[in-house]
């Protein structure tokens, strides 16, 4: 396995622990610590990356604003030819970008294509947004005056990704910053550093053969130290961060006091409704791959099911002779369905959730926990579990980042949605069901309080096209698709009288 990783390093001409400073557009600096990253694969140490300093991250903001002046003047659609330039290169690379998602987080090798995937999509949006940053026209109350809005770009975005999405995460953010004009900051999760070298390392070498400044794309390394920097800094007007509603606060409030605006992609604790009008076929294999795709740890995994009574017996039957199917072991098998979970602290509070459960009075129909596979006895394995449990239980308020599944019996819908919507969190939904009325009433403004909705689809799996994000502890941000991009711009409202007079609004008279 050392000998794939080599191979891919080698690709992609990436040495982490470069004893210059320079990395396409990473500095670290001379002071720079070392982050040791382990494959949860194999639970071996693979390298040690250094961190950015101080001096590096200030280094690093300067060129940005540096940057920002030559980028914010170089027209939108010629910023799009270069995120074009950037998605080209996503898909020559996308066997070797995915086997190290693949190798570098745990996640399989198909989901590791899927998140790949999910960048080029985003490019591919981006490139026709950069001619669509449209902005409204409006009549003005005044004679022989204009009314419209434009939108300017902010200046350095910066971005703070989660090692679940180590990738494409990013993407979504920074592809759409800069078809807006902005340069970005990138602060990956300290899990998955190398991953994020690459992509550094793709869009350096796309930016370099357009002569333009590197600093429109910067990396940084380390731990939360350079996340508390980044949402200090006055000289970032927009923080997007996703990961822990815990790292969320911290961010929002240490942003909201310099006034600067975030974004946040906080936890999911999702449900789906399977009602008696289901169909069985589409909502077992939805909560399965729901359920332990991306072993649990995905935002929009599916955590909660919430099923008519008249039918739960068949879908626990189904459900655990699906479970019975499930392929565990090394993500870079194709055939893998669940890898390991992304380190050993993440198994250690998996098994602390089964027991919190248990004592709860969880009944387990499942009962998973740690794994050993053959041959790659440090990987950080783990079996999933379904417990059937009362809607009341305190343990499903927590976002419980791991393939534990909870079941949970009702009687009527009203009933269903009030106990999916009776968690703090607010990211995904979805109904399972074939008749109209419970499917239109989930949707209205009665249903789900989520800020993604889904009838027979599952809650993980969402296309970038549309907004994603969600409400309450979520943090309630938007990124990705539909007109999230106005969240990497300041609006202008501009009125132009191009009549003699000065007519004052509202009809106020001031005379001289
Ligand atoms: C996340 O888990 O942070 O809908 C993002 C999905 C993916 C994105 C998840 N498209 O599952």
């Amino acid at each position: 396995m050392k000998h794939m990783l080599q191979e891919i390093l080698n690709h992609f001409e990436i040495n982490p622990v470069n004893e210059g400073t320079w990395t396409g557009q990473i500095f670290v600096g001379s002071n720079a610590s070392l982050l040791e990253v382990t494959s949860p694969v194999n639970g071996q140490p693979i390298a040690k990356i250094k961190c950015t300093d101080r001096n590096a991250y200030d280094q690093i903001v300067e060129d940005a604003n540096t940057a920002f002046l030559d980028w914010r003047n170089v027209p939108a659609p010629k910023r799009g030819e270069i995120v074009r330039q950037f998605g080209d290169r996503l898909r020559e690379e996308k066997e070797f970008l995915g086997k190290l998602v693949a190798f570098e987080m745990g996640k399989s090798l198909q989901e590791s294509y899927g998140e790949v995937q999910e960048m080029i999509d985003i490019c591919d949006f981006a490139v026709g947004l950069s001619r669509q940053l449209y902005g409204l026209t409006m009549h003005s109350e005044r004679p022989m005056h204009r009314m419209y809005e434009q939108w300017h770009p902010l200046g350095i975005v910066g971005i703070i990704s989660a090692f679940n999405f180590p990738v494409a995460v990013w993407s979504w953010n920074s592809t759409i910053a800069w078809i807006c004009g902005n340069v970005c900051i990138w602060k990956a999760s300290e899990k998955t550093p190398l991953t994020a070298l690459v992509c550094q390392k793709l869009i350096a070498d796309v930016l370099k053969a357009n002569n333009l400044p590197g600093a429109i794309s910067s990396l940084v390394t380390g731990t939360r130290e350079v996340g508390e920097w980044m949402s200090a800094d006055k000289h970032i007007p927009l923080i997007s961060a996703t990961g822990s509603v815990r790292m969320g606060q911290a961010v929002a409030q240490e942003v909201a006091k310099r006034f600067g605006k975030s974004l946040l992609e906080l936890g999911g604790n999702n449900a789906m409704i399977i009602t008696e009008n289901a169909d069985l076929n589409i909502a077992i294999p939805a909560t399965y791959f729901g359920a332990i795709g991306t072993s649990g740890q995905r935002c929009t995994s599916t955590r909660r099911l919430i099923v008519h009574e008249s039918v739960i017996e068949q879908v626990i039957e189904r459900l655990l002779h699906a479970y019975q199917q499930v392929k565990i072991g090394n993500p870079l098998d194709a055939d893998t369905h669940m890898g390991p979970l992304v380190d050993e602290a993440a198994v250690k509070s998996y098994v602390s959730g089964i027991e919190e459960c248990k004592q709860q009075g969880g009944k387990f129909l499942l009962e998973g926990g740690a794994l050993q596979i053959d041959g790659l006895e440090n990987g950080y394995y783990v079996k999933p579990s379904i417990a059937l449990v009362d809607a009341n239980l305190p343990v499903l308020q927590k976002e419980l980042f791991a393939p534990l599944l909870y079941i949970i019996s009702y009687k009527d819908l009203k009933e269903a949605i009030a106990i999916q919507n009776n968690v703090p969190q607010g990211l995904s939904s979805t109904i399972m069901t074939m008749h109209m009325q419970e499917a239109e009433y989930f949707l209205s403004q009665n249903g789900s309080d989520c800020g993604i909705a889904n009838v027979n689809i599952g809650t993980s799996g969402a296309e970038i096209g549309g907004a994603f994000g969600g409400e309450k502890e979520t943090g309630g941000g938007r990124e990705s698709g539909s007109d999230a991009w106005k969240n990497y711009m300041r609006r202008q409202t501009v009125t132009i009288n191009y009549s003699n007079e000065l007519p004052l609004s509202q009809g106020i008279k001031f005379e001289m």
